[in-house]
């Protein structure tokens, strides 16, 4: 597979957790890097997006040289790189395209400009198997912000809004929501809703949650998943690394997941 995504330099989101994640479910990523960040547990320090015509040569050696049965797009940092990569997906038109809209580092910190979420919508959404907001995105990007977040029924109208935008299925990731579990709601154009339930874990480490989960879910689709599958799996592993996460201690901030949970290594 495909992780388009930004660089963290603590090695806990971005293009490390998707490289980590790839990695420990047995899925070869191709990488092409969009932003540069600085960042730590504690938070982003920098952010350099990488210029138009990086990325779109890093897509098409990429593209040119592989089978690339999925993609993942995670921080994409403005308009310039989204209309960039639309151009080179809509050439190439991989398989499935799993779409993290993130614009926000977890640690706190913006990483995307002002017009990014826009050419985001306008030029990714239509392209997207599976759009993964979490609670905050989905109503930011539908403007339904100031509506009562915690209803359920905001939220379902958020992605119900967001599926016209384009994407085939939106997963609303409901981590965020004061629920008793962590449930995540799969909604689609062609059919009805899915939940998929897990138990709430409390942890410190979480810091590129988001990250992993969608490049869990690419990984299973290029491994031949159904996205309903794919979620499920990846939703599975991302519990799993969570649950382990605060045996690490790395750094004084909310600090990564454990990837490597189901394996010592040998
Ligand atoms: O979790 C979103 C995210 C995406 N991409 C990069 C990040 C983060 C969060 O910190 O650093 C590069």
């Amino acid at each position: 597979m495909l992780a388009v995504a930004g660089s963290d330099s603590g090695a806990g989101a971005g293009i490390q957790a998707d490289l980590k994640t790839c990695a420990a479910l047995g899925v070869y990523a191709a990488t092409v890097v969009t932003a540069v960040t600085a960042q730590n547990t504690l938070g982003v320090r920098h952010v350099e997006p990488v210029s138009r015509a990086s990325v779109e040569a890093q897509l098409n050696a990429v593209f040119d040289d592989f089978n690339v049965a999925a993609v993942k797009i995670g921080l994409v940092p403005n308009r310039a790189l989204a209309d960039v990569i639309g151009h080179v997906l809509r050439a190439r038109a991989p398989p499935y395209v799993v779409l993290d809209p993130v614009g926000t580092a977890s640690a706190g910190g913006e990483m995307a400009d002002r017009d990014a979420a826009a050419a985001l919508t306008e030029h990714l959404f239509p392209l997207a198997t599976v759009l993964t907001p979490n609670v905050n995105e989905a109503l930011t990007l539908t403007g339904l912000v100031d509506s009562p977040r915690d209803e359920e029924s905001t939220l379902l109208a958020a992605g119900r809004a967001l599926l016209a935008l384009g994407p085939a299925y939106v997963l609303l990731k409901g981590g965020h929501r004061p629920t008793q579990e962590a449930v995540d709601i799969l909604l689609s154009v062609a059919s009805s809703e899915r939940r998929y339930r897990g138990a709430r874990l409390n942890v410190h480490n979480d810091h590129g949650t988001g990250c992993t989960l969608s490049s869990a879910i690419a990984a299973q689709l290029a491994l031949g998943a159904t996205v309903e599958e794919a979620v499920e799996t990846a939703k599975r592993y991302v519990t799993g690394a969570l649950s382990r996460a605060d045996a690490l201690t790395l750094g004084s901030g909310p600090g990564p997941l454990d990837h490597f949970f189901g394996s010592n290594g040998g």
